[in-house]
């Protein structure tokens, strides 16, 4: 299958990337890091007899989108993984940052759709595909300082369930996954810019792992073509949600 998946530079992209590698898949990857793009594809073609197709582009500008999607030969994707995507700052609304405001809707949005209206196309015209958006626990739960960002990811779930209602007439199916948190990623490390204190929030407790994420969505793509699943919510062991976490030790 040929399958795209946006954000494979780190994290649960990164992790899937390498996961369907093992599964002969050709690979589409995308992110802003055009070097770690083709490191991934080196190591990944080396270890695995398959192609891996790269595309640098920032899912927030439309027609840097445009133009890598259409730059690809057939207008064929077997799979979408809707993966890019990030929170910006921790702090309540009256104190929010603008910039970040707009970072996180313009990524976890409207990137989102940017990418999705131009593959969906060409999965209704070949009435076959896959969608997976990854969503978070912030996507169901709103969470102290998470304000904007559970926004997004509100936004996310509903995106999920609407396209799900347009896209099932075409035979294609539509799914997320929606974890809690989740450790070899740089998601805090991107929400706290850079602060490597600050970002040290997994060491209390044992968290999801981003190859515990790519199973899940490796599974979702490898069952029968009759089955869709919808929406997988994910936490550690000892994360009950979004607030509720034992940090009593790994
Ligand atoms: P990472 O920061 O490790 O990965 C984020 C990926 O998104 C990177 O590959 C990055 O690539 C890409 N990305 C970010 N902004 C853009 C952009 N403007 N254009 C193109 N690509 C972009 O974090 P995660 O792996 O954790 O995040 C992946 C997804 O999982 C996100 O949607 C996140 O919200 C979600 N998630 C994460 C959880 C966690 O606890 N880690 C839990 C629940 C959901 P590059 O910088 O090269 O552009
Ligand atoms: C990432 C997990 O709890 O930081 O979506 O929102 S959380």
């Amino acid at each position: 299958m040929k399958i795209l998946i946006t954000g494979a530079t780190s994290g649960i992209g990164r992790a899937t990337a390498n996961l369907l590698a093992t599964k002969n898949h050709h690979l589409i990857l995308t992110g802003r890091r055009q070097e770690k793009l083709e490191k991934l594809k080196r190591q990944l073609e080396n270890e695995h007899e398959i192609l891996v197709d790269i595309l640098t582009f920032d899912v927030r500008n439309v027609e840097e989108v445009e133009t890598a999607l259409n730059f690809l030969p057939d207008q064929k994707i077997d799979v979408l993984v809707n993966n890019a995507g990030l929170a910006k700052g921790f702090s309540e609304i009256h104190e929010g940052n603008l910039q970040h405001w707009e970072q996180m809707i313009d990524t976890n949005i409207k990137g989102l759709l940017y990418v999705s209206r131009i593959v969906s196309k060409w999965m209704v015209k070949n009435k076959s595909g896959q969608i997976i958006n990854i969503c978070s626990v912030a996507g169901k739960e709103p969470y102290p300082n998470g304000n904007v960002y559970c926004a997004t990811k509100h936004a996310v779930d509903a995106l999920t369930k609407t396209m799900r209602i347009d896209l099932h007439k075409y035979n294609i199916r539509v799914g997320q996954v929606s974890p809690g948190h989740v450790e070899e990623t740089e998601f805090a490390l991107v929400r706290f810019d850079g602060d490597e204190e600050r970002s040290k929030i997994y060491e209390d407790f044992q968290p999801l792992k981003s190859s515990d994420v790519a199973e899940i969505i490796e599974f979702m793509i490898s069952r029968p073509p009759h089955v869709n699943i919808q929406d997988v919510d994910v936490f550690g062991t000892q994360q009950a949600t979004a607030t509720i976490v034992d940090r009593s030790g790994k």
